[in-house]
């Protein structure tokens, strides 16, 4: 069968801010929380900045962005999604007026983009909450949050409105449950930190997010505004129902936020977990008609793994999570980082999105993480031979056609770090995701030269041909 992406398939690439700009003192620009987190997710975090913390340089796309554009042009990307740097923007985070130069900086990349009929796609919020918000707020645990994000976005909408036409609220929302200080700018030690707090703080990211839908809808009638999960499926480990009912915990602890942006409210089975976790969530008036009146246009996801789940999970064997835990599938291999390789995943979540939700879903990161060698050819040209990668996104790709025959509407794909940058849970440059090469090492040498890697050649095919040829 001859299956084809939909015509006006969003193809393109992602990154994060924090994760490639660098220039994390620049033209005003504030602190950010990952600019204390040389670490990644493995801590602990720093007092200042340190010289050993890759995001300080990043791949200094802050300067190079021009370069980096007109190679995503030449793979013919459609959109590139990237995030805003709150920091920039709002240094502090509370202050009452933006940093021009901050404001100007994105201007400039977005009207780059747009030179080459590159639609943009905005995270307001990638991982990087302004660093004083964290440490005088405590981050999103404080409701104050709510004001200082509405100013943001605000600003934000105002000036690029014109020009940014899909906007996601908060990356991955669903994983500050794992990682509050990452995800959700929470300075108290996550060993230290209240359930209450925690979910009280979701709360708060909750009422912003729809805050923002609302707010978007009016100041930018044609805009798309969603939300981002974090994707990773249970599968019960066996058929024991008890593992059945564990995996369906498990997954509602993801699904949940879904469930919020899309039906307006907290389901069932939240109401039932907080009650019996004795967690009572402060709402203010409003919060509930906001929830409701407000819900998103679509909703977007990262999808690298899938997990199993078993009631006891002492005697199953644990297994890496991308950010989140789980047990080891016996039947996947895994990547070099331990993430459970499945393909079949991404057809399964699609499914059980669109099931439940019934919104248009954009598949907005996936992608292998992997070790690259820079070769030079014959010819002298430098690449990387990177036939796991280009496996890797044709499997999935490949389920992803089969999602859209079983009747879902995929907005579009875009691949996860489709130039090299620093991870995110690793907060290494050796874990590389990119068509692009970007000579940089962990030990900070590297002329910061950016090269094509074989898998850039066949993204452009894809591309090229609506995905007939992966
Ligand atoms: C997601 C994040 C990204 C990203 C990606 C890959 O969790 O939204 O920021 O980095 O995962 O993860 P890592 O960089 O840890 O390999």
């Amino acid at each position: 069968m001859n299956m084809r992406f939909p015509d006006g398939f969003l193809w393109g690439g992602a990154v994060a801010a924090n994760q490639c700009e660098g220039a994390y003192n620049e033209d005003g620009k504030g602190l950010s929380t990952q600019d204390v987190a040389p670490h990644g997710i493995k801590g602990p975090i720093t007092k200042e900045p340190t010289s050993d913390n890759m995001k300080l340089i990043g791949i200094d796309f802050y300067h190079r962005y021009k370069d980096d554009i007109k190679l995503f042009a030449e793979m013919g990307f459609k959109v590139f999604r990237t995030s805003i740097a709150w920091s920039r923007i709002f240094p502090g985070g509370d202050e009452k007026e933006p940093n021009e130069k901050g404001l100007q900086f994105y201007d400039d990349l977005f009207d780059e983009l747009l030179k080459y009929g590159i639609e943009p796609l905005v995270t307001i919020s990638h991982y990087e909450t302004p660093l004083h918000l964290s440490v005088k707020y405590d981050g999103w645990v404080n409701r104050d949050m709510i004001s200082f994000y509405e100013r943001y976005v605000r600003t934000i909408f105002n000036r690029y409105g014109s020009k940014v036409k899909y906007w996601l609220t908060f990356n991955e929302i669903n994983s500050v449950l794992h990682e509050p200080f990452m995800s959700g700018g929470i300075y108290t030690d996550k060993s230290q930190l209240k359930k209450q707090d925690l979910y009280q703080a979701i709360h708060h990211e909750l009422v912003a997010s729809a805050l923002a839908t609302k707010i978007g809808h009016e100041m930018m009638p044609d805009s798309k505004i969603g939300c981002m999960i974090l994707s990773m499926p249970m599968y019960a480990l066996t058929s024991d129902p008890d593992d059945v009912i564990a995996a369906m915990k498990a997954d509602h602890m993801n699904t949940f936020f879904g469930d919020v942006h899309v039906r307006g409210e907290y389901p069932g089975y939240m109401k039932r977990y907080f009650k019996e976790n004795d967690i009572q969530i402060q709402m203010a008036d409003g919060d509930e008609a906001l929830l409701k009146n407000h819900t998103v246009d679509f909703v977007s996801f990262s999808y690298y793994m899938s997990a199993c789940e078993a009631a006891d999970r002492l005697k199953a064997q644990a297994g890496e999570g991308n950010l989140m835990g789980g047990v080891t599938n016996p039947y996947l291999k895994q990547s070099e980082w331990g993430w459970a390789i499945d393909p079949q995943g991404i057809r399964y979540v699609l499914n059980q999105f669109y099931d439940r939700w019934q919104k248009p879903l954009f598949i907005v990161e996936n992608g292998l993480g992997a070790v690259d060698e820079l070769i030079t050819e014959p010819d002298g040209t430098k690449t990387v031979l990177d036939d796991y990668r280009i496996n890797y996104l044709r499997d999935h790709l490949i389920q992803v056609r089969e999602a859209i025959e079983d009747g879902v509407p995929v907005m579009g794909y875009t691949s996860w770090g489709c130039i090299d940058l620093v991870s995110a849970s690793t907060a290494q440059l050796k874990k590389r995701y990119g068509f692009i090469y970007v000579d940089r090492n962990d030990d900070g040498t590297g002329t910061l030269n950016r090269y094509k890697k074989k898998s850039f050649e066949w993204y452009k095919n894809v591309i090229g041909t609506n995905g007939e040829n992966l």
